[in-house]
Order: C-alpha cells, then structure tokens, then sequence
C-alpha cells in the first residue's frame, strides 16, 4: 500500500473527506485543507454545509494510548464547562466541543490503523506565532491564567499521563546522553550546543526535585500552551480559548507558564532562523504574568510564585534539549522542512535560554513585584 506522502493531492483528500464524513452523519462534507503548523499531529479545517470543524489525526507513535488523550480531554471539556456554567466569567471563553462519530464514539479508527478526531473550531479568533504587542501579550498571559483557574479544582490524580516522561527535563537529559554516545564528529553549531549542555545540565533537576521534596504540587495542566494554541477574538483582541488539548494531564503549571513565555516573550519567533539575534523580553514577560495572574493569582501558592523564574529558563532551555537531540537522532519526533531543521530550532530556545539567564535579576524582579501585589500568604524562600 502507498504511503500518504506518495499518494496524489486528490487522492489524499478525497480519503480525508471519508475521513470527515465519519464527524458529520448525514451532513456532507465540502472540503478538506491543512490547518495551522503542529510538530506532532496532523491537523485539518473541515468545510460542511452546516458548521466548520477541526479534524486531527493523532500521531500514536507519540501518544501510544489515544483513547486515554480522549478521556483526558472529555473530562477536561466536561469540568470546565460544569465550573463555566456555574460561575459564568464576564467576557468570552469557549471550550471546544469534541465531536461524536457516526457511531457515537469520540474518536474513529481507520482502515489503516490512524486514529482521528473531530473538535469544534472556535468561529471569529485567530492565533499568531509571534507575539503583535504589550495587550497581545497580556492576554496570551490570561487565557493561560484562565485556563488553570477552570482546572484548578479537577485533581490530577482524576486524569490519566498520556505522555510519561513529557517535560520531566532530567529524562531528556538522559536521551541527549544516550544519543550522543552513537553521534560522530559535530559542525561548529553542534559543538555550540554540546557545550552549552554541559555547561548547565547541573541544572536541569530544579522543578522536579521542588516536586520530589512536595515543595510544588501536582495540578491539572495544559502541557503545551504556546503563543499560537491561544485563540485571539478577532474583533475585540481577547483571548478567548486555548487549544491542541492532547497534553492536558498532570503535570506542574510551571511547565506550562515556562511554555507560555518562552514562546511569546521571543518576538522573532520560534521558527526563525536569525537565531544569534534571539532575545528574550522583559517587558512582554511582565505583561504575561500580570495577564495570567489576574485570573490565576486565586489559586496559586506562595511556594509556587518562588519557582517561576526557574521554570522560564528550564523550560526554554527543555525544548532546546529536545529538539537537539532529535537533530542528533535523525529527526524521529518533530516534524522538519528541511535538514538541520531540528539543529536551527534548538539554537533559538538556547540562544532564548541564555537571554534569560543574563537577565535574571530583571526578571525576578518583575516576579517579586507581582508576587506582592498578587500573593496574599506570606513570602518563602527556595
Ligand atoms: C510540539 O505539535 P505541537 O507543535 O503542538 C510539542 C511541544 C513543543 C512544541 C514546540 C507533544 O507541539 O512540547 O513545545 O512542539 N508537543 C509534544 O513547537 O511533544
Ligand atoms: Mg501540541
């Protein structure tokens, strides 16, 4: 059987389109076109004769258990929507739908074996992969903010880990190890990241000994809330939604704000390919957390508000790791355009990375500052 990169255009959407009609019943499908740019899944904008919506394709090769990421994700639809309905926020916010099949599952399994899903698409928002200015940036900072407050009261322990390993740095640090005892000579920008590795992996354990030690606890999180999985209203510029739910689970929210701003206080963008110009910036930082603490600061801990600036830096500094090492590997988890892919966006998150570690004491500051406006316990040193 061909692959579907061997396929013809036609005949691609032509089974896209059976694909989707499995979400519609009897309504009937139109089109079929690529929608935003994901590294893992395959995503889709189904045209109906009624509503829109999003069809995914969910890569199994990274989530083995695509029925749990559904469960996960039902849970989370069905709290959020219970704690809305109860206590109605006084500005837009939507929480997707996850779309039955014919036979009324939520998900369908192909011929071939791929599993798929249908969500409903958020009408009148958009998302942008670089942050557009302070009051994009701000509330960028709320729908994350907003996000954590509506799972602040589903325990963790009531949703499955569909990703063992996912944002527990020291494991990377483990793979890179592993891969780079089967890599031969390194090019000079290899070199630049074998060192910058070497010279921080001592630092690598911070979240997960503050969580070993029960100084942080475990929440219900997002996983993945980057700049361009936060909805924006087109008309009135709030955000409105967060989106690409597979990693909501257990996790620290401090993944998920180290996410947040490593991906929208970098205005080139984590595609770009000026990495040696990459900052990060401090004042779109402040406007972050002052977005995110506006709706977070009900639930959030004094311990936690300790972590934040570690989690910026880590988590930048993660994702450099990961896709370092998937350059090293051969490419095998994120997708690529083209060779060195991987390599190019590894130097941006650790170019990121160092930006925020030279600016530490600005940071923090903007940290202590929140933290005491915001933060009714009293204060605690790490
Ligand atoms: C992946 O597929 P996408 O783009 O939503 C990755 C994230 C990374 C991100 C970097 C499950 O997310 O952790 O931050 O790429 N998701 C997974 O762009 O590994
Ligand atoms: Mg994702």
């Amino acid at each position: 059987m061909l692959s579907e990169a061997e396929l013809p255009n036609s005949l691609i959407s032509q089974s896209l389109v059976t694909i989707a009609q499995q979400f519609v019943g009897c309504g009937k499908v139109q089109e079929v076109h690529p929608l935003g740019s994901g590294n893992i899944n395959d995503t889709y904008l189904v045209d109906t004769e009624q509503q829109p919506f999003v069809l995914q394709r969910i890569n199994t090769e990274v989530f083995s258990q695509p029925h749990q990421v559904m469960d996960n994700l039902c849970r989370f639809v069905s709290h959020a929507r219970e704690r809305l309905s109860k206590a109605p926020l006084n500005r837009r916010w939507e929480v997707p739908t996850v779309l039955k099949t014919v036979d009324l599952q939520h998900h369908w399994i192909d011929p071939q074996g791929n599993v798929w899903r249908g969500l409903s698409f958020v009408q009148g928002t958009t998302t942008f992969n670089t942050i557009q200015n302070q009051d994009h940036a701000t509330e960028i900072g709320y729908g994350l903010g907003c996000f954590h407050s509506l799972l602040s009261d589903l325990p963790s322990i009531s949703l499955a880990d569909t990703l063992p390993g996912f944002h527990i740095t020291p494991n990377y640090l483990l793979q890179y190890d592993g891969v780079l005892l089967q890599t031969s000579a390194a090019s000079p920008e290899e070199q630049y990241c074998h060192t910058l590795i070497a010279n921080h992996r001592h630092r690598l354990s911070v979240l997960e000994d503050a969580k070993a030690a029960g100084y942080l606890p475990l929440r219900s999180i997002h996983g993945d809330p980057k700049i361009n999985n936060i909805l924006i209203d087109t008309v009135t510029g709030q955000a409105a939604s967060l989106i690409d739910l597979d990693t909501v689970k257990p996790g620290l929210v401090h993944y998920d704000i180290g996410d947040c701003l490593r991906s929208s206080c970098n205005s080139l963008g984590e595609e770009t390919q000026q990495w040696q110009a990459v900052t990060f910036d401090v004042n779109l930082c402040a406007a972050v957390l002052e977005g995110y603490l506006s709706s977070a600061s009900t639930f959030l801990n004094a311990v936690e508000y300790e972590y934040i600036y570690d989690a910026i830096w880590l988590i930048t500094f993660e994702l450099g790791l990961r896709f370092f090492s998937d350059h090293l590997a051969g490419d095998i988890y994120f997708k690529t355009q083209r060779p060195n892919h991987n390599l190019e966006r590894a130097l941006v998150q650790f170019q990121l990375a160092e930006s925020v570690n030279m600016q530490k004491p600005a940071i923090q500051k903007v940290i202590n500052q929140l933290k005491a406006h915001y933060c009714a316990e009293p204060g605690w040193v790490a």
